[in-house]
């Protein structure tokens, strides 16, 4: 490992020499596995538990399921597809196949543009839900979208809630906006919580100390109605659910009813510090204060994190049985995890190198693992058929 980082430096100082972008694609390399993470590779799969959905994408950030089996995917840029149901052992789709909409106000720039989607948790049922939580009757065509747009402010993010009718997403209505926006750090990931909230993971956007600045939107864990408003439980009265956060990634509730998240850490000359921190209301996760195994304070510490040699650069997080499943951009991996009461074990790293970085991680309703490959937002090398959606029957992973 040391070797590694050595050689690593040496990489990157010669890059430094060959100009900005040679450093950004030296420095984004994965490095292996720390030694006993290595999970399992490709060519021990058995045949058919890993198939290619869809391919050609460019930046698939998140994707969705619809009720009829069919898929939603938002591809960073500005776009939005809809996917037919896949049949095992089909040709992969390709852009061709898909419905696509141009997503109207998206600034694609740096890690910004189009990024998170949710569906409302009554889509396709054709009801309200009933019972305590009643939503307006349309409720059940209500998608939402996260993404990055230039005003006269500068550049910020906005949640967008439209209804999806066949011609498209109509009726844009922003639910939050204002949320500070950079190049860098602009979170990204929404998602309904089993309370029928909906949390929003929103980045520093390269101003560290806004994340402990509880009047910010920057650096933090919201947590809305599904029209903007605050819900009565929240811990402040206001959307922040949590704070102290530096670039959020994704968002998941293990079968516990727990919300985990994954988080990037520090960059540049230094990298690792990336983190998984299981969230709670009120909660400050520490950042830029305390890092790693850090303590101060009530500051929570992650309850995993990669170490200061190895970077994960988490994409989405998924919880599947008493496993956590999760991204590695840089780390160009997926990451497994055991969960057994709120502590996590006996890390992996699956696919290390073989796939490119790994953005978005979803369970489907088929109880296959869905992910995307983010090969194509030049920091990676662009493989066969990139980006692609692929699905993993995950009781390869069963040990
Ligand atoms: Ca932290």
């Amino acid at each position: 490992m040391i070797a590694a980082r050595a050689l690593a430096i040496v990489l990157l100082l010669t890059a430094v020499s060959a100009g900005c972008n040679a450093v950004v694609r030296a420095f984004m390399s994965p490095d292996d596995p720390p030694e006993g993470q290595r999970g399992l590779s490709l060519s021990e799969l058995p045949p058919g538990a890993l198939e290619v959905v869809a391919r050609g994408l460019e930046v698939p950030w998140e994707i969705a399921f619809l009720p009829d089996g069919g898929l939603l995917v938002t591809e960073r840029p500005g776009r939005l597809s809809r996917l037919p149901p896949f049949e095992s052992g089909q040709v992969p789709y390709g852009p061709e196949d898909a419905e696509t909409w141009t997503i109207e106000g998206v600034s694609a720039g740096g890690e910004g543009g189009l990024m998170g989607l949710a569906l409302h948790p009554v889509f396709g049922s054709g009801s309200s839900g009933g019972g305590a939580r009643t939503s307006p009757a349309e409720a059940d065509e209500w998608i939402y979208l996260m993404f990055t747009a230039d005003g006269p402010e500068g550049i910020r993010n906005r949640v967008v809630r439209y209804r999806l009718t066949p011609q498209g997403p109509v009726d844009p209505f922003r639910i939050v906006e204002g949320i500070p926006g950079n190049r860098f750090h602009d979170g990204g990931r929404i998602e309904f919580g089993p309370d029928g909230g909906l949390y929003v993971t929103t980045g520093d956007a390269g101003e560290p100390s806004t994340a402990q600045e509880s009047g910010s939107l920057a650096g933090k864990i919201l947590r809305l109605d599904d029209s903007g408003g605050v819900p009565p439980t929240n811990p402040d009265g206001t959307v922040v659910w949590s704070m102290g956060h530096r670039n959020p990634q994704g968002l998941a509730w293990d079968r516990d009813g727990r919300l985990w998240s994954t988080e990037h850490g520090r960059s540049g000359f230094q990298t690792g510090m990336d983190e998984l921190n299981l969230i709670e209301a009120g909660a400050n996760y520490g950042w830029p204060l305390i890092e790693g195994d850090e303590r101060s304070g009530q500051m929570r510490p992650p309850v995993i994190h990669s170490g200061g040699d190895y970077t994960w650069a988490p994409g989405d997080v998924a919880s599947v049985g008493d496993r956590l499943f999760f991204g590695g951009l840089r780390g160009g991996a997926l990451y497994e995890g055991v969960v057994v009461n709120g502590e996590v074990s006996d890390l992996r790293a699956h696919f290390a190198s073989e796939l490119g970085r790994i953005r978005a991680v979803r369970l489907g309703p088929d109880g296959l693992l869905y992910v995307t490959t983010s090969n194509r937002d030049g920091r990676g090398a662009v493989g066969d058929g990139d980006d692609r959606i692929l699905r993993i029957d995950p009781t390869v992973f069963d040990r």
